[in-house]
């Protein structure tokens, strides 16, 4: 198949998972033998045309070039006119047979190219808006990134999420038809991922461990993400384990306040905030810890989870979104409820006393990888998803009534918590 996607993030401008799960699927796609091209963001250094790992990548800078910092909307605006420009070029020397759009930044792009090219679209839904506020707009900003969430699962002939509890909120919020959402979760390159070498990691130790336990924490340093519960369970750790260390690996807008928050709890040395580190680092940080911890408050899947897993760091997850579909039926590990410092406290305080136990769960949990969650498979059944959409399309030109069409009603907006009632477990 001739795919074209569309992701705001592409290496080597990765921001989170969303950026790491595009360049995979599209390098496994390719590999199977489909044409694929990614349309994204201009990147310093990073040529404006090129193909790596048998992708065609096109980085397009922005349009206009001056955005007024800060404007989220008139950057996402600029980057999508920026973006379904250059497709409409690429149009006139190839011809895609699906347009295949990351959130809602790629809405507008998508919609035009789809509606230029006459192509059914795939809309993959990483995150939601009104998920990263526990089912509240709180202002006009999130309502108008709410609306555009709508717009793009109405545009989309198919909507791909990656793990059941979000194409629970999906549905919910954007009162799809059941059958529209495909749950295709996020996978793991084993390879990229193995281990470092002995070197690596006791170097890791001796700078980043003290003479306790080490704990980390990946990822982007957003208030969803929960580090700051993390943190507040770090005085009663502390207690109970002499000389641990969290060490905490990422960048967010929510970083100034963590580290407020750190100091202000006096946790000294007993935390290192390390900024954003290269995917080597990452793989020692992780090989050295004696427990991951994943404390969000809203994870629609949680990639760091499977990070942890392939080098055998063992596990400790809040019970929420798709962690609560990784970790336990698939992998191991331990859960705690989101948000519950104290029980957070107990299941790292159980990891790391029983560390023989913890290990052998580790393990069972890399194990199970290689299985569930290969780029290989999990590319395939994204290009099954492209293929019904195009069979669905095909059937709507045709004039048959799609039993997956919406009403054009509009997203909900305005009546409180989106969504308040638990998904049925
Ligand atoms: O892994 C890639 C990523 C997920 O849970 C993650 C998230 C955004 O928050 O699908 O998208």
């Amino acid at each position: 198949m001739r795919v074209l996607q569309l992701s705001w993030e592409y290496p080597p401008l990765v921001y989170g998972g969303l950026g790491r799960h595009v360049h995979a699927l599209a390098e496994a796609q390719a590999a199977h033998g489909h044409e694929v091209t990614v349309l994204t963001q201009a990147a310093d250094g990073a040529p404006a045309d090129s193909t790596v790992g048998g992708v065609r990548i096109i980085r397009v800078p922005m349009d206009p070039p001056t955005i007024p910092p800060g404007d989220l909307l008139a950057w996402v605006l600029a980057l999508g006119h920026a973006v379904g420009r250059a497709g409409l070029r690429l149009g006139d020397e190839w011809s895609p047979d699906v347009v295949h759009a990351h959130d809602w930044l790629m809405c507008h792009a998508g919609t035009l190219l789809k509606e230029a090219f006459g192509l059914p679209l795939v809309a993959t839904v990483h995150a939601t808006e009104a998920g990263r506020h526990q089912g509240w707009l709180p202002n006009p900003l999130s309502e108008a990134i709410h609306t555009t969430e709508w717009w793009l699962t109405y545009e989309a002939r198919r909507v791909i999420t990656c793990s059941a509890a979000m194409q629970w909120e999906v549905t919910r919020l954007f009162d799809l038809p059941p059958g529209k959402v495909d749950v295709i979760s996020n996978g793991i390159d084993l390879a990229s991922w193995s281990a470092p070498s002995r070197r690596a990691v006791s170097a890791a130790r001796t700078q980043l461990a003290g003479d306790g336990p080490l704990l980390v924490f990946i990822g982007r340093l957003e208030w969803e993400k929960g580090v700051h519960t993390l943190l507040d369970a770090i005085p009663r750790l502390r207690r109970r384990h002499p000389g641990i260390r969290l060490v905490v690996a990422g960048e967010g807008t929510f970083g100034e306040e963590l580290r407020a928050r750190a100091r202000r709890l006096r946790l000294g040395a007993s935390v290192t905030f390390v900024g954003r580190l290269s995917d080597v680092a990452l793989r020692s940080l992780l090989a050295a810890a004696d427990c991951a911890v994943v404390p969000s408050l809203y994870e629609p899947f949680g990639l760091v989870a499977l990070e942890a897993a392939a080098l055998g760091a063992p596990l400790v997850v809040a019970d929420v979104g798709g962690l609560r579909d990784l970790v336990e039926p698939v992998m191991s590990g331990l859960r705690f409820p989101a948000g519950d410092v104290t029980r957070l406290a107990d299941a790292v305080s159980t990891v790391l006393r029983n560390d023989i136990q913890a290990r052998r769960m580790a393990r069972a949990a890399r194990a199970s990888l290689a299985h569930d969650h290969a780029w290989p498979a999990l590319a395939a059944r994204t290009v099954d998803t492209y293929a019904q959409a195009v069979v669905e399309e095909r059937n709507l030109v045709a004039g048959q009534e799609s039993a997956l069409r919406l009403s054009r009603s509009g997203p909900i907006i305005g009546s409180g918590n989106l969504l308040r009632d638990e998904q049925p477990r």
